[in-house]
């Protein structure tokens, strides 16, 4: 039997509807299955073999994978009808001009976008999710005919993770004038930094030029996963990011002696292994005494030769040290160097601990969480302040102006895992209190 409806009933049916979704009609909202298509679509870039998306995905920085997800994402871009352009750093921006002020081209942009590139084995929402939500709300805007009165720039950031080269941020930090003074010399796995930027369409030669003077934007936007549990715990849809960790990551070579695994005596033995896995619980156990919000992690560990019949004679390892506070790292990183000398001395061997990178902690903008909090509530979403235990480009951009970040839940609190996911609803819903936010921000 057909549905017979008058048209009276047709149209209040339809405005109930809308106000059942909690979602005033007249708010512009995101496409969010052309979210999730864009996000799905740059998962098959450095996907494990005959995997799917659950299977995560490696995608680390200046890869071929990488090279591979940038070109998906500029293709998604220009589709848009932005023009990408890729600064110096390899990072990749795209400008919209549709103003709705005279000589608002002159005025400072809001700035919002994330990072695509992973850890390796990471998940498929950590970084994807803010990107393509920034192109989505520029592309929602110029569907719904909304002009703005400052210009609006997304922005793929380069190598954040920092799998590749130990240092991460890095395309922001260039941006942020924050490159260390060796920066441009390291290499990693046989590439030198300089030629990884090109691999990407970077030009090492003129990096200085990614460099962006402060003030260059109203507000940086970042919307991310928590990557944490706290959300879902308190079944809270949006997070107010309040500060994001300082980052200390050092590393430490270990030097004893390679020997005969069958000749040589245990006594006497300058075993590096021991010294580095001797080193390996002290850190868990200088960072958990006394207990705290600090975290501190040995997450890499190369053993030399490698072998099973051979005393091991060297060790390279990290350690990673994580906490609000800066001076309470610089604590840690001395209390571990002190017993490092001493496992040295215990097992005869040498331990050097360099630092090689130290991402200051950073507080979002109090205006920021603010309009992020309106934005969330405007859409009648729940928000709860916290703070960010992951590093983000945010922390690069707090060094330029004022930054503020969004979180959406992630299930289980798992990230940098193929076992990373979110709600397609929580991304769709961070989106809008992106979109809302920058629209606050640019009225
Ligand atoms: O390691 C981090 O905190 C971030 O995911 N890069
Ligand atoms: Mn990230
Ligand atoms: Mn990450």
């Amino acid at each position: 039997m057909a549905l017979r409806l008058n048209r009276r009933n047709f149209f209040v049916g339809i405005a109930a509807a809308g106000h059942m979704l909690g979602q005033d009609r007249q708010l512009p909202l995101v496409n969010a299955d052309r979210l999730r298509r864009d996000i799905e679509g740059l998962s098959a870039f450095g996907r494990p073999s005959g995997g799917n998306f659950s299977d995560g995905v490696s995608r680390v920085a200046y890869s071929d994978a990488d090279r591979a997800g940038r070109a998906f994402f500029m293709d998604r871009m220009k589709a848009a009808g932005l023009a990408p352009r890729v600064d110096p750093a390899g990072n990749i921006f795209g400008r919209r001009t549709k103003f709705s002020a005279p000589n608002a081209e002159h005025e400072a942009p809001i700035l919002f976008g994330s990072h695509i590139d992973s850890v390796p084995s990471g998940g498929n929402f950590d970084g994807d999710l803010g990107s393509f939500s920034a192109l989505e709300v520029i592309r929602t805007l110029d569907e719904r005919g909304i002009r703005t009165r400052r210009p609006l720039e997304m922005v793929v950031w380069a190598n954040e993770e920092g799998v590749a080269f130990n240092s991460g941020l890095a395309g922001s930090r260039a941006c942020a004038g924050r490159l260390a003074s060796d920066e441009m010399d390291r290499v990693w796995n046989g590439m030198k930094k300089p030629d990884a930027i090109r691999r990407i369409g970077g030009v090492p030669e003129r990096i200085s030029e990614a460099r962006r003077p402060a003030d260059s934007f109203h507000a940086y936007l970042e919307l991310h996963i928590e990557q944490g549990g706290t959300l879902e715990r308190d079944r809270i849809p949006v997070g107010v990011v309040e500060g994001i960790v300082a980052i200390d990551e050092y590393i430490v070579d270990v030097r004893g002696f390679s020997n005969h695994a069958g000749t040589t005596p245990m006594p006497g033995r300058h075993d590096a292994l021991i010294a580095a896995s001797q080193l390996t619980l002290a850190v868990n156990e200088i960072v958990t005494h006394p207990a705290g919000p600090q975290v501190g992690t040995v997450g890499q560990m190369n053993v030399t030769p490698n072998a099973p019949n051979v005393v091991p004679g060297a060790v390279r390892m990290t350690v990673e040290l994580r906490d609000l506070s800066q001076k309470k790292l610089d604590q840690l990183g001395a209390a571990i160097r002190a017993r490092a000398a001493a496992i040295a001395t215990q097992t005869g061997t040498e331990i050097d601990m360099k630092l090689v990178e130290r991402l200051a902690p950073a507080i979002a903008s109090p205006k920021v969480q603010s309009v992020i909090e309106e934005s969330a509530a405007k859409l009648k979403l729940p928000s709860k302040r916290l703070p960010s235990g992951a590093g983000h480009d945010a922390q690069s951009m707090a060094f330029l102006g004022p930054m503020g970040m969004i979180f959406i839940p992630s299930i289980g609190g798992i990230s940098h895992s193929p076992k990373e996911l979110s709600r397609w609803e929580d991304c769709a819903r961070g989106a809008n209190v992106l979109l809302h936010s920058v629209l606050a921000l640019s009225a």
